[in-house]
């Protein structure tokens, strides 16, 4: 069967949507950093339907920050690649065109600082995951102490995080061409844009004053909501899209049809018309990075642990044991809608019900052991701010503190039947170091990490006192029954 590439779009199965434009016709214009699946179902997405409508040098020049894999991939594919959108109603084929070139920074760490100082380069975006801010969680400040921001500090050459990168071009752009620029993070975590703005300013302000200026001037950095769920894709995936193109695709992305974008009104200079295709331009973005964050990615979490503790493989078999539903129902109505602060009117309700229908997509598995990973980045962003609040006002705490209780529990590193598998985060050593702890001295070595919990947390003794509960109903009974005799009412 032929690759998917310029010279064999025109052979593709019928029903398959082409790009309405030649993409070889438009330049970049934005540089993205991460160029993992979900940026390529994201905001590649939304890139393409612009350049379907409206054309402009508007293209993408991907950057991988570590390994050349998926450059390796997708260039023998002149960067095409198809997004196959799969809901319950079938599947759709898009093949989109929207990514220029691709570059992995260690083997040309000029040609990514260089494509980012270019004058042509109007929006950086980024998605390079929680870990890759560099922030303090306390001080909320760049950890200058993180070993690879002290390289980056005197490599600024050669750089290896996404922090680095950008503050090496923009001082490059800053003398080269003046030009104003707007970075946007695409990551999940709330009031994004200032936390990224955070780590830039504090390694700009390590380097050069008259940098960290410039950049307060010249260059903003709108936060954003971004969201669509975006399982790694499988062997299984790719024949399958190979049957429905008629050409193998080995960078196709497999998406859900939701896909949402809020991007707050902070722009330095131009952007692509995002808001034509789908996106929302706000004002404030922060009361639906939180209600994202609190109702979506804080279920998930919860799914994810307790799912992998059950034996559950997919979030859609979780979700699809009503004990496991009652408690995310439970968790959604009762301890993360009452923490949020919507714009009157907006549905949150609505909003929640929709989400259990997208979890309960059975078109799209979703591994349970895929959102397990970086829990120690997650819980922070995810379940801790609900919780602290419920704990501030009285509110209910049972589905939060279980989900924590279950996180606790995966970290140790094996089965409920005792098999070992590997904890997937960037703090696992520490989590190690702990296991053989057990009952509540666990319990309070885990409460006791303050890159993860603030200090007020572990002296707080009514969540003490839950996790340790939970804690032993896990232990004793396992997770199915747990979450049975606790939420199937
Ligand atoms: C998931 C997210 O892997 C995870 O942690 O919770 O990637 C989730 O699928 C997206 O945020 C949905 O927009």
């Amino acid at each position: 069967m032929a690759r998917l590439s310029l010279s064999t779009l025109s052979s593709l199965n019928k029903n398959v949507h082409l790009p309405k434009y030649q993409p070889e016709n438009y330049k970049a214009g934005i540089v993205h950093l991460g160029v993992g699946a979900f940026h390529r179902a994201h905001q590649a997405w939304y890139t393409h339907q612009v350049l379907n409508q409206f054309g402009g040098d508007w293209r993408i020049t991907g950057v991988s920050l570590r390994s050349a894999g998926v450059r390796d991939t997708m260039a023998a594919q002149d960067c095409l690649y198809t997004a196959s959108i799969k809901g319950t109603g079938g599947t759709d084929n898009h093949i989109i065109g929207s990514i220029a070139k691709l570059l992995v920074a260690p083997e040309n760490p000029d040609a990514v600082i260089d494509a980012i100082a270019s004058a042509q380069t109007k929006v950086v975006t980024l998605t390079i995951t929680e870990k890759g801010y560099c922030l303090n969680n306390s001080s909320g400040k760049l950890e200058l102490d993180n070993k690879d921001i002290n390289f980056d500090l005197s490599n600024l050459q050669s750089p290896k995080t996404g922090i680095g990168y950008l503050v090496a071009a923009v001082q490059k752009r800053m003398i080269a061409n003046g030009e104003n620029l707007t970075i946007i993070s695409c990551d999940n975590l709330a009031n994004n844009g200032a936390k990224l703005e955070a780590a830039v300013m504090g390694f700009a302000g390590a380097v050069d004053a008259s940098l960290a200026k410039w950049i307060c001037e010249h260059v903003s950095f709108p936060s954003t909501m971004v969201d669509r769920i975006v399982p790694a894709t499988t062997a299984d995936d790719k024949s399958d899209v190979a049957n429905a193109i008629s050409a193998e695709d080995q960078a196709c992305v497999i998406t859900e049809p939701f896909t949402q974008w809020v991007i707050e009104e902070k722009f330095a200079g131009p952007v692509p018309r995002w808001d034509k295709v789908g996106a929302t331009y706000v004002n404030d973005v922060e009361p639906f990075e939180d209600m994202k964050l609190r109702l979506l990615n804080a279920s998930h979490s919860t799914i994810a642990y307790l799912g992998c503790l059950a034996g559950y493989e997919t979030v859609f078999e979780t979700i699809s044991d009503p004990a496991f539903k009652a408690l995310i129902n439970h968790m959604m109505t009762n301890e993360l809608a009452p923490t949020l602060d919507m714009p009157k009117g907006f549905d949150v309700s609505g909003y929640s019900s929709s989400l259990i229908e997208r979890f309960s997509n059975s078109a799209l598995p979703h591994k349970t052991r895929q959102i397990a990973m970086d829990g120690s980045q997650k819980i922070p962003q995810r379940i801790l701010p609900a919780l602290i609040t419920q704990l501030n006002t009285g509110g209910s705490i049972e589905g939060l503190t279980l989900a924590v209780a279950a996180w606790m529990r995966y970290i140790q590193g094996h089965e409920e039947n005792g098999d070992i598998y590997m904890v997937d985060d960037p703090m696992s050593e520490t989590f190690k170091s702990d296991s053989s702890l057990k009952g509540e001295e666990y319990i309070n070595a885990i409460l006791g990490i303050e890159d993860i919990f603030s200090p007020d947390l572990k002296q707080n003794d009514q969540l003490i006192q839950k996790l340790l509960f939970w804690h032993y109903e896990l232990q004793n009974k396992g997770a199915k029954q747990t979450v049975k005799d606790h939420f199937n009412k």
